[in-house]
């Protein structure tokens, strides 16, 4: 999904469907939430006929879509302690999918996030020979009520992934988390994450995710599933979905392993994203998290190029803000699926 190509033609559809719809909904303030089913059905009907329409809406809001439905095996757990979840996938015939393509190395990626964005996890399920998927899952947040995202492409598809998305209720005492204020510097494990760039909504957003260690800068990331960063976004209010892919791929002679991670991440809307970035370095995994506002379209954030009809064209200048090491070519084949 999202590699540079489809993310132009999402912005094509989107800056068409928005110059109608989102005129109203983008007055309200940092958190919002203009009625996602009612855009997607927006993006739908403009793309009626086209093959790309689950890739235009926002994903993860839909248990079923195309044919295709997430079906847990449990839609709650007594406690909140390492389990097992299973689930499956089922197809239009109604049985469970057994053939995926991989993306991102993986024929699967479930990300699980209690619904006030805390206690995230994103953890690649194993595929028995029956079609159902198991993955021992932490719930290290707690009791609450857990958003699950399969993150997939059927074999049997057009070869777009595709996210679904159930809730899943931990019983307990649920301590909620207030949301962390938008920062640009964060830190995980002794690790510190910068970010520079900003969100805006209906445009691809240039976005690098710096990290250092002891005041020294990372310079040899490791590959993790065929990257050296993934980032999901996450929208507050309703935890619509996006799994943003950096530019480069490790290997390809010009990506540098860090410190830099450079994203395009495309936000529809406006509004309160919590993204995690998941980077590998010394072979153990980290997710870094974030806040982060996405204003609204031509707000004209500082150091940001207008993108107004651009496509994040390769031959454009680095924005100001760019991290100094970072290649300076996108490889706009770098991630396709
Ligand atoms: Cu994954």
């Amino acid at each position: 999904m999202n590699t540079p190509v489809k993310l132009a033609a999402y912005a094509a559809g989107l800056v068409a469907v928005f110059a109608g719809a989102a005129g109203v909904g983008n007055v309200v303030g940092p958190v919002a939430d203009p009625d996602p089913g009612h855009m997607e059905m927006d993006v739908a009907h403009g793309h009626e006929g086209g093959s790309d329409r689950s890739v235009d809406a926002p994903k993860g809001l839909h248990v079923s879509q195309d044919g295709y439905t997430l079906v847990p095996e449990t839609a709650s757990l007594p406690a909140a302690k390492p389990t097992t979840y299973a689930f499956r996938i089922t197809g239009q015939d109604g049985r469970p999918v057994t053939d995926y393509t991989p993306t991102h190395d993986k024929d699967l990626h479930l990300i699980v996030v209690r619904r006030d964005l805390a206690g995230f996890e994103h953890v690649h399920p194993s595929l028995g020979a029956d079609g159902t998927w198991r993955v021992p899952l932490s719930f290290a947040a707690g009791a609450g009520t857990y958003r699950v995202f399969a993150d997939f492409a059927p074999a049997a598809g057009d070869g777009e992934a595709l996210t679904l998305g159930t809730d899943l209720v931990v019983a307990g005492d649920q301590r909620p988390t207030p949301l962390p204020q938008p920062a640009r510097t964060t830190t995980v494990d002794g690790y510190t994450v910068t970010l520079e760039g900003s969100l805006a909504a209906g445009q691809s957003s240039p976005l690098t995710l710096s990290v250092s260690k002891d005041g020294r800068p990372v310079t040899d990331l490791q590959p993790y599933l065929a990257a050296y960063g993934h980032l999901v976004a996450l929208r507050h209010g309703d935890l619509a979905y996006l799994h943003v892919h950096p530019e480069g791929t490790p290997g390809d002679g010009k990506t540098r392993p860090g410190p830099g991670i450079k994203f395009y991440a495309e936000v529809p809307t406006a509004g309160t994203y919590r993204l995690y970035l998941d980077f590998k370095h010394q072979g153990t995994v980290h997710t870094a998290e974030f806040t982060a506002i996405a204003g609204v379209t031509n707000s004209d954030s500082a150091g940001q190029p207008d993108e107004q009809g651009d496509q994040h064209d390769p031959g454009k200048p680095a924005e100001p803000g760019a991290v100094p090491s970072e290649p300076a070519k996108p490889d706009k084949a770098g991630h396709g699926h």
